[in-house]
């Protein structure tokens, strides 16, 4: 590995659209934090910088659904996401937001940069529009039938039954989500970045980092199927008013796409990092400097943003500037965490949120378990049962047992203080010689950020800890050779320590508690650096043991155990929120009618207006059929009316009731036509 003199590490910004979940964590977040943490504890000089993304479709969307400004919901969700953060133990240096002036002025300056160079190209093209609200459709905003698999819910990005990447116009049968009209076809131009033009160098790029890091296969695969498709350009601009507005005269309906500018928010939070401590160019040490080594952490869906698209934009940006940005060394993405044997999903009500389990259950517990089952190579499950048992099983009974055990002796035998060993035996001596054999490990582990493997074997320590105080029976020995006990005890409190300085990365808040007990309040003995020499010397006072980890009952999951077999109850029953009773589908009253009278309604281009005969009554009813009938082609058939409906005022007309029609391949509607047999009145049963 190459030598640098600091590290910046960036996790991935979340979306402000909702609240992180456990997936999150053990993507991205957790691997994060222990990294630094065990940088830090090394005396590395490192920052760490994350923050809210706070603008692009996935918000507008939310926005629209809960019928609020987008402010207000990326106001919200930073608010909480911050604070589950905070609860969680993850210890950032800056958490930013997208939203504030000095990251739109970063990403203004940086567009700014690669057009007044050339190297964006404006195309001119066709997209969807949406009349009734005067907008353009960002691909999320499309719904339509998807043509590989049919299904009718795909959206213009991709559809999420075959997994297929779309195009908005590949979908059969669009329509707005927002309204639910057809769009129409508009033409718009946007502003491109020419990827293809940068894949060779890309490439280059990616071996030399991969040579000197060692990237992950999941990492180079990804990168490599990208390359063997062929880099395309891709649009930077979007016709959307929410996010950061396009720095070009003529250009102010549009912004600068979401991805494009996300990935500068790691420097705009970086600057504001460096003001906040007040050194206002700090900044630059992190991302303009040779001798810094950057790491990005994503989870696999991120993979083509940070190892292709950033580093492309940020070499155009070299290219072009004497500042030169740094660019990643390395990009360990993780696959993703799933939930009880499947995906998170917020609609099939299948997951948990970070704050949730953390308002029932401490941080470490569950830090803890996702480090020990982090999907660093492939897919991994959140299991209830699993989480229990590590907790009580490991952690209670393997390091929170040993940790008892000692202070208990130290406490009864030793007035609470590190007892003086005049004497250490072979048993203890051999123990003391294999800390730094295993500290070596540990650290190599930890450096190459296989935080699994780091924690497996710093639970092989503790258990042989554990086997050593067995072996070594103090509880003999204090009736029989109170010398070789206090060597004894001696011995397993420099272990603690020990044990609480290279599991600190992973359970925080517990080593802090170790420390505490063991009345370690010099930051130098809660370092990396000679962790694993016996430091505290005789006397030195400790305190009388606590509990470090609670059991966790089978009563404290069974909540969450029965909301889990309520969901899947409901997700293989089909989804009964949109299935209807027997009781409620008679509800619908609808009868045979006559047309009598239809109208065009003027200012309209797709409503008629038409009286019917119900036999009974006559009534007024406004229908969307101006596009494929004339009025005088109506009057006199029999159709098929909804008559229980609630009024409706459509264009200022009264609309009492609903005409049945059919959509046909190409969305033109056909009434649905009664033959002459069926008398006017009758009741479809
Ligand atoms: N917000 C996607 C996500 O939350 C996106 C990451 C941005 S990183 C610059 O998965
Ligand atoms: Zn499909």
């Amino acid at each position: 590995m190459k030598k640098f003199k600091r590290t910046i590490v960036t996790a991935a910004l979340p979306y402000a659209n909702g609240q992180i979940h456990l997936g999150h964590l053990a993507g991205a977040y957790l691997p994060a934090d222990i990294f630094v943490r065990f940088m830090r504890l090394k005396g590395e000089d490192i920052v760490f910088i994350c923050g809210s993304d706070e603008h692009g479709v996935p918000i507008t969307i939310t926005a629209e659904q809960e019928r609020i400004p987008p402010q207000e919901i990326v106001d919200r969700y930073h608010t909480l996401n911050k604070k589950a953060f905070e609860s969680f133990g993850m210890s950032f240096d800056n958490y930013s937001r997208t939203s504030l002036p000095i990251h739109h002025k970063t990403a203004q300056e940086f567009f700014l940069k690669l057009f007044s160079a050339g190297i964006l190209k404006e195309k001119k093209e066709k997209q969807y529009f949406d009349e009734k609200v005067n907008m353009f459709l960002p691909d999320r905003y499309l719904i339509g039938t998807c043509p590989v698999c049919k299904s009718e819910d795909a959206r213009g990005d991709q559809c999420e039954s075959c997994g297929s990447y779309l195009n908005p116009t590949d979908l059969i049968r669009p329509k707005s989500k927002i309204t639910g009209e057809v769009p129409v076809l508009r033409e718009t131009s946007h502003w491109y970045f020419p990827l293809g033009q940068y894949q060779e160098r890309l490439e280059k790029y990616i071996n030399e980092k991969n040579e000197q890091e060692g990237w992950k296969d999941n990492v180079l695969n990804y990168c490599q199927s990208w390359f063997e498709e062929g880099l395309q350009d891709r649009a930077v601009t979007r016709d959307l008013d929410w996010g950061v507005k396009v720095p070009l005269e003529g250009y102010d309906s549009k912004v600068l796409y979401v991805w494009f500018e996300a990935v500068l928010g790691y420097i705009s939070s970086t600057k504001e990092w460096s003001e906040r401590i007040g050194e206002k160019n700090k900044w630059t040490e992190y991302w303009q400097n040779s001798e810094t080594k950057y790491i990005a952490f994503i989870g696999k869906d991120n993979i083509v943003f940070h190892c292709i698209v950033f580093p492309a934009m940020l070499m155009a940006w070299n290219d072009n500037s004497d500042q030169k940005y740094i660019l990643p060394d390395n990009v360990p993405a993780n696959e993703f965490l799933n939930y009880e044997g499947q995906k998170f999903s917020k609609s099939r009500n299948w997951g948990i949120d970070v704050q949730e389990f953390l308002n029932k259950f401490p941080a470490d517990p569950l830090r803890y378990y996702l480090a020990s089952n982090l999907p660093e190579n492939r897919d991994t499950d959140f299991y209830w049962k699993d989480f229990q048992a590590k907790n009580n099983n490991e952690l209670a009974d393997i390091l929170g047992n040993f940790i008892n055990r000692t202070l208990t002796f130290a406490d009864k035998h030793f007035d609470s203080k590190v007892p003086e060993a005049k004497k250490l035996r072979e048993i203890d001596n051999k123990f003391l010689q294999s800390l730094p054999v295993y500290k070596k490990s540990i650290e190599t582990f930890y450096e190459k950020i296989k935080i699994k493997e780091a924690l497996t074997e710093i639970m092989n320590l503790a258990r042989a800890a554990n086997k050593y105080f067995n072996d070594s029976e103090p509880w003999k020995t204090v009736k029989e050779n109170k010398e070789y006990c206090a060597a004894s005890i001696y011995t397993s409190i420099q272990i603690i320590r020990a044990l609480a300085v290279m599991i600190s990365p992973v359970v925080p808040f517990t080593s802090e508690k170790i420390f505490s007990l063991l009345n370690i309040k010099d930051q130098k003995l809660k370092n990396w650096n000679g962790c694993e020499e016996p430091k505290l010397s005789f006397g030195h006072k400790i305190e009388s043991p606590s509990i470090l980890f609670k059991k966790i009952e089978d009563k404290e999951i069974e909540p969450y155990l029965t909301v889990l077999e309520k969901s899947e109850e409901k997700n293989r029953t089909g989804n009964t929120d949109s299935l209807i009773s027997i009781e409620e589908f008679k509800k619908v009253k609808i009868k045979i009618a006559k047309v009598i009278h239809c109208e065009k309604i003027a200012k309209s281009k797709k409503l008629l207006k038409l009286k019917v005969d119900l036999g009974t009554e006559q009534r007024q009813v406004i229908a969307g059929l101006a596009e494929f009938y004339k009025p005088e082609d109506i009057i006199d058939k029999k159709v098929l009316v909804v008559t229980n409906l609630q009024k409706a005022k459509l264009m200022n007309e009264e609309s009492e009731g609903m005409i049945l029609a059919i959509e046909d391949e190409d969305k033109k509607l056909k009434l649905v036509e009664i033959g002459n047999e069926l008398p006017i009145g009758a009741f479809l049963r």
